[in-house]
């Protein structure tokens, strides 16, 4: 399911394109089963707050610019536990995290037709600060994703720099989602990895990625999947005090989630942790 080469890739370059991890029939499931979630449980808001938007969106673009988003796909429908914890990911994630894995978080990320809301680039560190970068995260694609739909874009080897600080506050000390400066990180410096439904796009949790606006008349479905070694402690953030499922290996004594002091300083404004 990976190559010595895409394992080589990913360590290069921060991420990596994997291709048909789903077939046919068990991405349909994904799609059916999603059509269910989103009549019933997702959320369709804003998405991310920041001054980011203005730099990246004229006034009318903004208000209008939606995300649909929901954590924990798994806990919603049996396909996507099963696509999750199944042996073809097990199998990538050993290539990149080695025989001790444990699963993380789901959070779905739809873009509505339209304006369907871009992401400015950033760290997922910054929002699930770990000690050290045995944290791999998986785009599950859903629909074929092209420029004009907004594909995930990275800057290549962009993790080796480490984390770097991200902007937490409007100008007038109010607080908004973490992102890098659009001056300082502009989203034309990245490489565009389109993929196809049933693909996954692996990225290490330093990697700087963001996405464009969707401009065409469908929604563009992506799962995020987070795992990581388990004695990989969290610092902040989404699922911090929750233990994962282990998908390869056992949890090493002393690797149990909430057991560690928490530093509540690193979250300046736990409400604007909407990843
Ligand atoms: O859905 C996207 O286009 C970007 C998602 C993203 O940046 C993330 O999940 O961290």
């Amino acid at each position: 399911m990976i190559s010595k080469e895409q394992i080589d890739f990913f360590h290069t370059n921060g991420y990596v394109h994997i291709q048909n991890v789903f077939p046919a029939e068990e991405t349909k499931s994904l799609q059916d089963e999603l059509d269910f979630i989103l009549d019933n449980w997702a959320v369709t808001n804003m998405g991310w707050n920041g001054p980011w938007r203005e730099a990246v969106m004229d006034p009318e673009t903004d208000k209008a610019s939606k995300l649909v988003h929901l954590h924990n796909l798994e806990t919603y429908s049996r396909a996507f536990q099963q696509a999750i914890t199944g042996d073809n990911v097990t199998n990538i994630m050993r290539g990149l995290l080695g025989e001790i894995v444990e699963f993380h978080h789901s959070t779905l990320h739809i873009k509505p037709p339209s304006t369907g809301h871009p992401f400015p680039l950033h760290q997922d560190m910054a929002f699930y600060e770990h000690e050290d970068d045995r944290f791999v995260d998986m785009l599950i694609h859903l629909d074929d994703t092209r420029h004009e739909n907004g594909e995930i874009r990275f800057i290549d080897g962009s993790h080796k720099n480490g984390y770097l600080e991200h902007v937490r506050r409007y100008d007038n000390g109010d607080g908004c989602t973490p992102h890098l400066r659009v001056s300082e990180h502009p989203i034309e410096a990245t490489t565009a990895v389109p993929a196809k439904a049933g693909d996954v796009v692996c990225f290490n949790i330093n990697t700087i990625h963001g996405s464009y606006i969707n401009q065409t008349n469908v929604m563009r479905r992506l799962v995020r999947v987070g795992y990581r070694h388990p004695e990989n402690h969290q610092l902040t953030g989404q699922a911090r005090d929750t233990p994962g499922l282990m998908i390869s290996g056992l949890r090493p004594k002393n690797a149990m989630p909430g057991e560690l002091k928490r530093d509540e300083e690193l979250v300046e404004d736990p409400n604007a942790f909407v990843l």
